[in-house]
């Protein structure tokens, strides 16, 4: 009987990525775990409790009481929150993904699944279509500590035959939770101004494109990812992963073809530079042939499906949809 332990459940990617676990495996096997006993209230559908996932004697507790099989660990300080405090970022990064990668091996956990990003990738790697295999020299704490971890995962694989698995998620755009600290995030924010008929201040220049996806795509990709034969999953770093690509000019756009009067200004703040350091577009081939991948969603497509369900989410205080 599979048990899984989701830590940092609720996130951005958690909140999400827990309801369809708990969708594959039953919510008595699935257990949301956060810093935040705010967060319970999310989880209604399986088991939750607090955990700070720096606390390596918890964390070993847990697995063991529950007798946890597999470890989805989504708990990170992304780009734009990291560099404001680079050493706390580095060791929650770093740290809690070698504490999880150590159990698993001492435990024997059947799988891992810890996020990779596209911020792994620096000014000098090749900027359109990012082969899976490229020079990455990161210059934010988030992307060395992604491109580190993804260093680890690979060494657990073949030191230890731990199954860790992972992704290379672009930005992740979805309804069901607020902006947070990422670059990416302002493709979240603008539909939250859309549908409260505010001009949106947009922190990045108008022509900054970046590899962008809609959550329900980077939740399939990492079910398909997971549920993969162990001999498919061939990269054991972190495979590229892409959905679309899209300037803060295309998807004001597309929003605009629903909210006609929508309004936005461009002021570029220190965010400009992290997303000049990423790629424009991603070459995802390798996961589409190692294990089918398929996105199903474009930026079109995921305008009209937000803006439907935003307001039920998050309803604004004068909704204009
Ligand atoms: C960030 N949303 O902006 C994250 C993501 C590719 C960016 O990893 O930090």
């Amino acid at each position: 009987m599979e048990k899984i332990l989701v830590i940092g459940a609720g996130g951005q990617l958690g909140s999400e990525l827990t309801q369809a676990l708990a969708n594959q495996f039953g919510g008595e096997q699935v257990i949301a775990t956060d810093l935040r006993d705010s967060a319970r209230s999310a989880f209604d559908f399986c088991r939750f409790q607090t955990l700070d996932v720096m606390n390596k004697e918890a964390l070993r507790d847990l697995v063991k009481e529950e007798k946890v099989t597999q470890i989805y660990h989504l708990a990170a300080v992304l780009s734009a929150t990291g560099e404001k405090n680079p050493l706390f970022a580095w060791h929650l990064n770093m740290d809690s993904l070698l504490y999880v990668l150590e159990l698993a091996k001492e435990q024997k956990l059947d799988k891992i699944y810890w996020p990779s990003s596209i911020a792994v990738f620096g000014p000098n790697t090749p900027k359109f279509n990012t082969p899976q295999f490229c020079v990455k020299e990161p210059n934010t704490v988030y992307g060395i500590s992604k491109q580190a971890g993804e260093r680890w995962c690979e060494y657990y694989f073949e030191k230890h035959g731990v199954d860790v698995r992972s992704l290379r998620y672009p930005g992740l755009i979805g309804y069901k939770s607020l902006p947070g600290g990422g670059t990416t995030d302002y493709a979240v924010d603008i539909y939250h101004k859309a549908i409260a008929n505010e001009k949106f201040n947009c922190f990045l220049r108008e022509d900054s494109y970046l590899p962008m996806m809609y959550m329900p795509d980077a939740i399939k990709a990492t079910l398909d990812l997971m549920n993969a034969p162990r001999e498919s999953v061939k990269i054991r770093s972190s495979y590229n992963l892409a959905g679309m690509s899209f300037s803060p000019k295309e998807i004001f756009e597309s929003i605009k073809k629903h909210v006609p009067d929508f309004q936005i200004e461009f002021n570029p703040d220190f965010r400009q530079a992290i997303a000049d350091s990423w790629p424009d577009s991603i070459d995802d081939s390798r996961a589409r042939e190692d294990w089918g991948w398929q996105p199903d969603y474009d930026l079109d497509g995921m305008t009209t499906d937000i803006l439907k369900n935003l307001p039920s989410y998050f309803p604004p205080k004068n909704t204009l949809i």
